[in-house]
């Protein structure tokens, strides 16, 4: 949920107009918002070439996860594991565009630790992955925009610690 939708359904509950503070919130919401969506454009645009170059990073550090008995071994679970990374990237563009956390936690992070848990995936390698993604975006955004978009790549890598 955006601020807007968020402070419209709170203010509601109380039959109320948006308070000040709330109307603060959403003049910076709507005065970033164009850098918000360059940013997504951006990621959106590069997301083949970020997911390769970070799982090329990612397999290169960890030849485990790619070798016999790794859980990315062979062609069609390495695949499995890139369109992971690409997932998760797709649900930081929401992020990225609705300035908050809310869509990446909903869709990609209740009950991922139990899924990789039964799933047998390293859960710190699929953090490593999303981390080489960062570098890799970040390499393709100017400063302002790299750690606007870092923190919603640093959310995912903290909630799979
Ligand atoms: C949009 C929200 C969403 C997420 C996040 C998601 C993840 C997800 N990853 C899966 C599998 C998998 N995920 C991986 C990923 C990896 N293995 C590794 O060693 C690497 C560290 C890592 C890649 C970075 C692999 C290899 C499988 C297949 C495992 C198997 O079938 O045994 C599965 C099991 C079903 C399937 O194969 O599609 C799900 C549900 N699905 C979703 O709908």
């Amino acid at each position: 949920m955006s601020v807007v939708t968020k402070s419209i359904v709170n203010a509601d509950a109380e039959a109320r107009y948006l308070s000040p503070g709330e109307l603060d919130r959403i003049k910076s919401f709507v005065l970033s918002g164009e850098r918000r969506v360059r940013i997504a454009q951006t990621l959106t645009e590069s997301r083949e070439r970020i997911v390769k170059q970070a799982g090329d990073q990612l397999f290169q550090s960890r030849p485990d996860i790619v070798s016999p008995g790794g859980n990315a071994y062979g062609e069609e679970m390495t695949a499995t594991c890139l369109r992971d990374l690409d997932y998760y990237l797709r649900l930081i563009t929401y992020g990225v565009v609705s300035g908050d956390v809310t869509p990446i936690e909903e869709i990609g992070i209740v009950g991922v630790r139990e899924m990789y848990n039964s799933l047998g995936t390293p859960i710190p390698a699929v953090a490593r992955g999303i981390g080489a993604m960062k570098s890799v975006a970040q390499s393709l955004l100017s400063g302002e925009d790299a750690s606007e978009a870092g923190y919603y790549f640093d959310y995912v890598i903290g909630a799979m610690q």
